[in-house]
């Protein structure tokens, strides 16, 4: 691993990011909903909002560090295909597939960033320095690390920390995903260091886990079961999403043909 990677690891701690919450806490989301629906950045540039994205969607967000694997989860479950090499993903990239789960139709909006620096703990932050990522309002979040290179799981560890500070977590399910299962060696998963993440996942931080292999799209599926168990759970409550239909109609989403998985 180079040092480089190695830095981006590395949060600010909670503390730093406290000290800029005395920002003038505007109401930011409100001022963009207000604009409709086109959004206008600072250089008067227009970012036009997808139909898809005023539908009442599942608003999903995968972070994790550098290279563990994010974006090839997301493409493997939406569009089946897996690139050996590495791209950096450079701008935020959404994707749209409906999932089947427990005979509901969930429409998703999965949402790929590139690594941010730390999570933003008011609307100010999020506006200056992640706009239009969605931080904030996210429905769920998906975390990512790399099974094979576990000094990854110290960045989810500190966003974690720093997601809870930043807002009430109640009713927004977080899960766990530890990728590259195919490089997990048996030396690693038998030490202490593997033992205690999970430990430390499923006992302390109470939350879904799922290792998964992207590559082999192994247990990717998984994941997205998961995630829609949480969700079920957390949302008992409120009204239900639309039935999921039949068997015989065709289950299509809205956007690039992503598809429709039943889980
Ligand atoms: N061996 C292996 N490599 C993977 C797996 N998932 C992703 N990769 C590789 O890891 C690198 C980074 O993947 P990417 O999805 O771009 O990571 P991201 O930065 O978290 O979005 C790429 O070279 C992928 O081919 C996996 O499950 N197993
Ligand atoms: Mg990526």
């Amino acid at each position: 691993m180079d040092h480089k990677r190695e830095e981006n690891y590395l949060l600010p701690s909670i503390s730093d990011v406290n000290a800029q919450k005395n920002y003038l806490d505007l109401d930011l989301d409100y001022l963009e909903r207000r604009v409709g629906d086109t959004i206008v950045a600072d250089n008067g540039s227009k970012e036009e909002e997808s139909p898809a994205d005023s539908l009442d969607r599942v608003k999903v967000i995968f972070l994790g560090a550098p290279g563990v694997g994010k974006s090839s989860i997301i493409r493997q479950f939406v569009w089946s295909e897996f690139f050996e090499d590495y791209r950096p993903t450079e701008r935020r990239e959404t994707f749209y597939p409906s999932v089947v789960h427990a005979n509901r139709l969930y429409e998703l909006k999965i949402t790929d960033l590139p690594t941010i620096p730390y999570f933003p703990v008011s609307t100010h932050l999020e506006w200056t320095d992640f706009r239009y990522y969605g931080l904030r309002s996210a429905t769920a979040y998906v975390l990512v690390f790399d099974l094979s290179n576990q000094d990854t799981f110290q960045y989810i560890r500190t966003l974690r920390e720093q997601i809870y500070e930043a807002r009430d977590m109640r009713g927004i399910p977080l899960l766990v995903v530890g990728n590259k299962q195919d490089k997990l060696s048996a030396v690693v998963a038998s030490g202490t260091r593997y033992r205690d993440i999970v430990n430390l996942v499923k006992k302390h931080w109470r939350c879904g886990y799922v290792e998964c292999s992207a590559r082999f799209n192994c247990r990717v599926v998984q994941v997205f079961r998961e995630l829609m168990k949480s969700i079920q759970a957390v949302e008992g409550r409120s009204p239900s999403p639309t039935p999921a239909p039949s068997q015989s109609h065709r289950c299509h989403s809205h956007e690039r043909n992503d598809k429709c998985v039943l889980l």
